[in-house]
């Protein structure tokens, strides 16, 4: 009885988990950009209207695939549950520039 719940369970985790949120990660190919930059492969959040939530640049090719790494000012929150990513006192969502460019 106890491993027939523990195969619904998992089961159940298979069919959910995606769901909720892991699905919603977009894997952009490389590509080059109308100036002639390459982008490299990197995988980002689903579009939304939310800012605080996105998961920020990479700042080296391990964050570039693991975007739940990447963590701009460092203090142990990644981006993506970081409401305040560059930590300049403006929230993401009322910052024009929530990864401290041109601050
Ligand atoms: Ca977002
Ligand atoms: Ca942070
Ligand atoms: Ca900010």
């Amino acid at each position: 009885m106890k491993k027939v719940n523990l195969i619904l369970l998992a089961m159940a985790t298979l069919v959910i988990a995606p769901s909720l949120g892991l699905a919603q990660d977009v894997t952009v190919k490389g590509y080059y950009r109308s100036d002639g930059t390459y982008v490299r492969p990197h995988i980002r959040s689903s579009p939304d209207s939310s800012i605080s939530n996105n998961y920020g640049p990479s700042t080296n090719s391990y964050q570039l695939m693991n975007p739940r790494s990447r963590d701009y000012d460092r203090d142990g929150t990644p981006n993506y549950l970081d409401s305040d990513s560059d930590n300049d006192g403006y929230f993401d969502n009322n910052d024009s520039n929530p990864y401290g460019f041109n601050n």
